[in-house]
């Protein structure tokens, strides 16, 4: 570190904290947390209100065909590569105020900590807010990102539609966010993510930092299975074809074998569609997602390979159609060693209890490690509780992570 920089070199942990309940107020939840899906009209009033704080910070705005928001604040060498920090500011229908929030408005926390302390980079610095992170309104998880990294094909992305039917090429125009860069074009020297941990290791270790070394590998596999609408009452059992006891038999079996493959594995399903959906008719259709998840390659395999076997076997004993398709995928991620580094010895300069831990949650960050050195920073969570309206951290954890960011940017940034 250079003069410029020394024991100060922190963020201002009030600031980003109004930031955080700020942005709070926009889609609020119905029990404290947040409501703000993608491309819904409470994400556009987020995205504008990200958009002037980082205008009165004095970046500069591009956005890609993807809604992808790049808020670049400039650097000494304009052709020395951005270093980007990023994440997002859409949530869960049932979100909390911190999942992917924390970590865009801690971006911008630290590029106004740069100001503040009059610090210029090398490398121009990079605040990203990246669409449909959460893929609830539409699969999969990490879209845009993924589109950005090459690895999902723009057009199929624009085709993916939500439980209402509209697609996410309809609804990104209808909210004014098409952006007119390509997307993907932008290359990156670094890109850095700061996210609560949305587990209970970092708590329960009464760790401050987490120095994120791995992301465990995920597959959605969505099942439509295939019965009879018919009359929940006047049909005898040994005529029912039942898609309804099926989809009940394959998310028991989705528990046994994720049980099977401890440690480290997980296995569960969170949406389910039954068509008709009506209280006596049989469901004719049922369309449900499993998400699997674990830092072993050969396990996440093995685990699809057998459900979609057992399944099929299911589906057959009861005379119900099934078919599956991979609607999400990312292998098991190893983030770069040397930004690993430079996040443990931001928190050992800071004197930051830290410890080494893998991301159980999937991240933007996963994708941009496909075409750039990557890596995250974590911030322990009340009970590790996420993806739930009373997610909850305190402003020291914020800013805690938010001082590591700010000075593992600045090592890799070259001040
Ligand atoms: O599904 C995930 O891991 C992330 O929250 N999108
Ligand atoms: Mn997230
Ligand atoms: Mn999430
Ligand atoms: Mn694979």
């Amino acid at each position: 570190m250079t003069a410029q920089t020394g024991t100060n070199l922190r963020v201002n942990g009030d600031r980003l904290w109004d930031m955080l309940m700020e942005m709070a107020k926009i889609g609020p939840g119905i029990a404290g947390g947040n409501n703000r899906q993608t491309l819904t009209d409470e994400d556009a009033e987020g995205r504008r209100l990200f958009q002037r704080w980082c205008e009165d910070a004095g970046l500069t705005m591009g956005v890609d065909t993807m809604g992808n928001m790049f808020m670049t604040r400039a650097g000494t060498d304009p052709d020395a590569l951005p270093v980007y920090i990023g994440s997002h500011l859409d949530t869960q229908p049932t979100g909390g105020k911190y999942d992917g929030v924390l970590g865009v408005l801690a971006g911008l926390e630290a590029v106004r900590s740069m100001n503040d302390l009059n610090i210029t980079t090398k490398h121009p610095i990079v605040v990203t807010n990246w669409t449909n992170e959460e893929g609830a309104r539409f699969a999969p998880a990490m879209l845009a990102s993924g589109v950005f990294a090459g690895v999902i094909d723009q057009d199929y992305a624009y085709g993916r539609k939500d439980m209402d039917g509209k697609t996410f090429g309809d609804e990104l125009k209808r909210i004014g966010w098409l952006g007119d860069e390509v997307v993907g074009a932008r290359k990156m020297h670094a890109y850095f993510e700061y996210h609560i941990e949305q587990g209970p290791i970092l708590e329960a270790e009464n760790k401050q930092i987490g120095v994120v070394t791995h992301c465990q590998g995920l597959w959605w596999l969505e099942f439509t299975l295939s019965g009879r609408e018919a009359h929940t009452g006047s049909t005898p059992m040994n005529l029912r074809v039942n898609a309804g006891l099926a989809m009940a038999r394959i998310m028991e079996m989705v528990q046994e074998v994720a049980m099977s493959e401890q440690p480290g594995a997980v296995g569960g399903v969170g949406q389910v569609k039954f068509s008709p959906n009506s209280r006596n008719v049989l469901p004719g259709t049922v369309v449900f997602t499993v998400d699997i998840r674990t830092p072993s390659q050969e396990k996440l395999d093995r685990m699809r390979a057998t459900i979609e076997a057992k399944a099929n076997e299911i589906c057959a004993a009861l005379g119900v159609g099934c078919a599956v398709e991979a609607v999400g995928h990312f292998d098991p991620v190893t983030f770069d060693e040397k930004l690993v580094a430079s996040v443990r010895k931001a928190a050992e300069d800071l004197g930051y209890s830290h410890m080494n831990i893998i991301s159980g949650a999937g991240h933007d960050a996963c994708w941009t490690a496909k075409v750039a050195p990557s890596t995250m920073i974590m911030c322990p969570c009340v009970g590790g509780l996420s993806h739930n309206e009373a997610e909850e951290i305190s402003q020291e954890w914020a800013t805690a992570g938010c001082d590591v960011l700010l000075r593992a940017v600045l090592e890799t940034a070259e001040i």
